[in-house]
C-alpha cells in the first residue's frame, strides 16, 4: 500500500527517470533508435526497476499517468536530440491496459505536435501477450496508432501464445526477438533454432527483426550472418541516461 502511494508521487513529483538503450543496425553498427526504458528513484529503496512497479501500476490503474510521463520525457529527449542533429526514433512501451485506451492515440498526436515531431520519431512496442487479454479491441487501438504514422513492434516475440494467424493481422513493422533466446544462442542449438527460425518467419511476413539481449561478440556476429536487421544489448552499450547517449552514438558508429 506505501509502495503504491510512493510510486503515485513519484509520477507527479518527477522521481521516473527514463533511460535509453540504442538499437543498433547489423551489420554496420549505425544506431538507429533507441528504446525508453523507466526506472524509479525511490528515496529510501534506492532505483527500484520495472518490473517491481510496472505490474503494481498496470494492477492499480497508475499506469496510464506513468506511461504519460515515460512519452512526454522520451519526446522532449528526441527533440532536444533532434536540435543537436541526432536523428534518433524513440521506442516506447505499452502495457496492456494502454493498448485498451482508447484514448492514447488522440493524446500521442498531442504530445507529438507539441515537441514538434512527426510521428517517425515514436515507436510502440507491445507484446503479444498484452494483445491477447482482449485481442479486438487491441487491434482497434494498434489500427488507430499506426493511423497516426507510429510505428508499431512486436517485444519479447517468442515467449507469449498468439496465434500466427493474429500475428499477422497485427499492424506492426517490426518483430523482437525475446533476450532468453539470444542470451543462450551461442550455446544451445534449440535456442538457435528459434532466433534464426524468427528472422527467416519476420522477413517472410516482410518486418523488420531486432535481437534483444545482445551480450557478446560471437552473438552479434552469428546474428549478422543469420540476417538479423538490428540489435540491443549489453555488448552494445547498456540503458543511459539522456545526456550521455550522443557520446554513445557517436563510438558505435
Ligand atoms: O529496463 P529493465 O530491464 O529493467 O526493464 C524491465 C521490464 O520493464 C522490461 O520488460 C520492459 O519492457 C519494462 N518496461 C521498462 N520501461 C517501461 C515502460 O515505460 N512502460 C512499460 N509498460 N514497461 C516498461
Ligand atoms: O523486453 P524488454 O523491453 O522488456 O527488455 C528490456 C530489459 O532488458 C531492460 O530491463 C534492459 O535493461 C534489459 N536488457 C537490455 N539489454 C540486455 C542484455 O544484453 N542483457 C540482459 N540480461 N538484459 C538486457
Ligand atoms: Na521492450
Amino acid at each position: 500500500l506505501t509502495l503504491f502511494g510512493d510510486l503515485r508521487r513519484a509520477i507527479r513529483d518527477g522521481g521516473l527517470v527514463v533511460h535509453y538503450q540504442p538499437r543498433v543496425a547489423l551489420p554496420g553498427g549505425r544506431v538507429l533508435g533507441v528504446e525508453a526504458l523507466v526506472r524509479w528513484q525511490h528515496p529510501d529503496r534506492g532505483l527500484v526497476p520495472p518490473a517491481q512497479f510496472i505490474p503494481l501500476a498496470e494492477q492499480t490503474g497508475l499506469i496510464q499517468p506513468l506511461t504519460e510521463v515515460v512519452l512526454e520525457q522520451a519526446l522532449a529527449a528526441c527533440r532536444r536530440w533532434r536540435d543537436r542533429g541526432l536523428q534518433l526514433t524513440v521506442s516506447v512501451n505499452l502495457s496492456a491496459r494502454s493498448l485498451l485506451d482508447g484514448g492514447l492515440p488522440h493524446r500521442i498526436g498531442e504530445l507529438l505536435g507539441r515537441h514538434g515531431l512527426t510521428a517517425d520519431c515514436l515507436e510502440l512496442e507491445i507484446t503479444e501477450s498484452a494483445a491477447m487479454k482482449d485481442p479486438v479491441r487491441a487491434l482497434e487501438v494498434l489500427h488507430r496508432l499506426r493511423d497516426l504514422g507510429l510505428e508499431l513492434s512486436v517485444d519479447d516475440y517468442g515467449t507469449g501464445h498468439a496465434s500466427l494467424a493474429y500475428l499477422t493481422r497485427l499492424p506492426v513493422s517490426t518483430l523482437k526477438i525475446d533476450r532468453s533466446f539470444v542470451q543462450t544462442m551461442e550455446l544451445d542449438a534449440s535456442d538457435r533454432t528459434i532466433v534464426r527460425s524468427t528472422i527467416d518467419l519476420a522477413h517472410s511476413l516482410g518486418l523488420h527483426v531486432v535481437a534483444e539481449g545482445v551480450e557478446t561478440r560471437a552473438t552479434w556476429d552469428e546474428l549478422g550472418m543469420l540476417g538479423c536487421d538490428a540489435a540491443q544489448g549489453y555488448w552494445l552499450a547498456r540503458p543511459l541516461p539522456e545526456t550521455d547517449l550522443p557520446a554513445c552514438v557517436a563510438e558505435l558508429q
